[in-house]
């Protein structure tokens, strides 16, 4: 069987470590979110490519999430002596070695993906992971501060500010002219059916969407996703935040709306947001309810094999 998913983020891991579970057998191509990558000092930091990778190749903060296990901050705190930031973006020692060598294979002319093949030698996560596109996309958010509009890179917003400022716009600058990696539209169109999972629909789902040809391939896919939304919040982060920022509600039906009948053929919600299985405004998707919360990894791999039997189910 294979399976391609779109991931970013926290939420995306922790399910991919789940589907890893419950079907072990799977050919699992995974699809990063790039948006978010981020340069301070100078390193290439790309935190949901790193997510994926950490987690599935047992290197991971558990209680973080990111960034990796038994981590020190000897480096950050020599770099603050000297008064050089940011110091808001926790870079620990361990994982600033992945991010010296993602910068030195980059300065030496390799594409990100190539980089990230590299990368996942080391870690063997288990999965081909594929950064969306090889060129650059950085997601910036429009916000008013000290009385004036400004913007910022999304990794200030969300690790600096919170997202507790609102946020006007959010934009994935260079998307449009950015490409698919090699592979990606190829792993979209060879795939059994393709996961969106509890991913932030806007930041990290949402961008992926806007590298020109993602959504046009997964358009002519069987697509299921896991709402990231139980009871009117988000699991876990702030997308809130972001659905706010482009006008939509936070609810798993208003998510589900917005990734459109077009694009999503099954939807899978929390047993708290069942009334949304017969929602009008769904029709043209298959929705399911069950427990979301991936409490465990053995839970994980429960909702996963939901996933999967809805896409199979479901499947053109
Ligand atoms: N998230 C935080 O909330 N605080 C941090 O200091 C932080 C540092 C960090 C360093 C490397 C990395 O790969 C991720 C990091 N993250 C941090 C998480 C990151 O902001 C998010 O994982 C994504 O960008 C949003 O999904």
């Amino acid at each position: 069987m294979r399976i391609t998913v779109l991931a970013g983020g926290v939420g995306a891991a922790r399910f991919l470590r789940g589907l890893r579970a419950a079907v072990p057998a799977a050919d699992v191509t995974v699809i990063g979110n790039t948006g978010d990558d981020f340069t301070p000092f100078g390193l290439h930091v790309s935190p949901d490519l790193d997510t994926v990778m950490y987690t599935l190749g047992g290197g991971i903060s558990e209680e973080q999430g990111w960034g990796r296990a038994a981590e020190s901050h000897t480096v950050l705190a020599e770099l603050a002596a000297y008064g050089a930031g940011p110091g808001w973006f926790g870079l620990g020692d361990k994982d600033i070695a992945t991010h010296i060598l993602r910068t030195q294979w980059l300065a030496a002319g390799q594409p990100l993906s190539a980089v990230t093949r590299r990368l996942c030698e080391r870690w063997q996560p288990g999965v081909t992971l594929l950064p969306m596109s090889d060129d650059l996309v950085r997601t910036h958010v429009t916000l008013e501060l000290d009385g004036r509009p400004q913007t910022l890179h999304f990794q200030e917003w969300w690790v600096r500010l919170h997202a507790a400022v609102p946020a006007s716009r959010i934009e994935a600058v260079g998307a449009s002219e950015a490409s698919p990696a090699p592979g990606v539209l190829e792993a979209i169109a060879a795939a059994d059916f393709v996961l969106f999972p509890p991913s932030n629909p806007v930041v990290s789902i949402g961008v992926i969407l806007a590298v020109p040809g993602i959504a046009d391939a997964l358009r002519d896919q069987t697509v299921v996703g896991v709402s990231p939304i139980i009871g009117g919040a988000p699991v876990r982060g702030m997308a809130d935040a972001c659905l706010t920022a482009i006008g939509v509600q936070t609810s798993a039906a208003a998510v589900a709306a917005h990734y459109g009948a077009e694009l999503l053929d099954g939807w899978l919600v929390d047993d708290q947001d069942k009334d949304v299985v017969d929602a009008p405004e769904l029709a043209g998707i298959a929705v399911r309810s069950r427990p979301l919360y991936m409490t465990s990894v053995a839970a994980a791999a429960e909702i996963a094999r939901a996933a999967v039997d809805l896409a199979l189910e479901v499947r053109r």
